[in-house]
């Protein structure tokens, strides 16, 4: 999520409700507001997810997660590498690495990826430069080839979620599906039940 809000909810009022509703992880992914802005915001977003017990994660910017104390970072292809950030990091965060490719995904195992993003699974208005669809296929090669947690982004909502799981992922990341619905509560609740039923079958 962003540090803008949506409807008559600020984005620490949206990121209470997506927990409230059952979301596991927060990550802040802010790509225009000014940095001082960010880190400011940015506490704010950690305090409550140290509250209320859900990892927080900065995208991106590894010395934003450091000073923001993130419990972790969300890299890209074209950011500091996996292997960059860690030494900068340490090894008690977490670092998460996008792949879109099996090469992507690849390069961020030999990165020493804690968990992998893959996407964009469906085609998304959230990112610009996301790149076309990729579908789930990667999803399962990637979880028969190494056990790394896999987490499929891109175009997810409650409808498509349970594909998601099927096809080996071990949890979806969404932007929109939550925070531009006008009940963010209740479709992070619906969401994440989809996602837990996925997990039982
Ligand atoms: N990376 C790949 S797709 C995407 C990101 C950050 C956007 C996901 O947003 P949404 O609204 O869930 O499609
Ligand atoms: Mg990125």
């Amino acid at each position: 999520m962003g540090l803008e809000g949506y409807g008559h909810l600020t984005a620490l009022q949206l990121a209470r409700e997506a927990i409230a509703g059952g979301v596991t992880m927060i990550q802040l992914r802010e790509k225009n507001a000014p940095l001082r802005q960010v880190l400011t915001q940015g506490v704010q977003l950690r305090e409550l997810c140290r509250e209320l017990g859900v990892p927080f994660f900065v995208n991106d910017r590894v010395d934003v997660a450091i000073l923001l104390d993130a419990d972790g970072v969300h890299v890209g292809q074209d950011d500091i590498p996996g292997m960059e950030a860690r030494k900068l990091l340490g090894d008690d965060k977490i670092i998460g690495i996008s792949a879109g490719t099996m090469e992507e995904a690849e390069w961020a195992m030999e990165n020493g990826a804690d968990y992998l993003g893959v996407g964009p699974i469906y085609s998304t208005a959230t990112k610009q430069d996301a790149g076309e669809a990729i579908g789930t296929a990667l999803i399962s090669a990637i979880t028969q080839r190494w056990t790394v947690p896999v987490v499929g982004i891109g175009g997810i909502n409650t409808e498509n979620a349970t594909v998601i799981i099927e096809a080996g992922a071990h949890g979806v990341a969404v932007v929109s599906a939550i925070t531009k619905q006008h009940k963010p509560l209740l479709a992070a609740q619906t969401l994440a039940r989809t996602v837990q039923t996925a997990w039982l079958s």
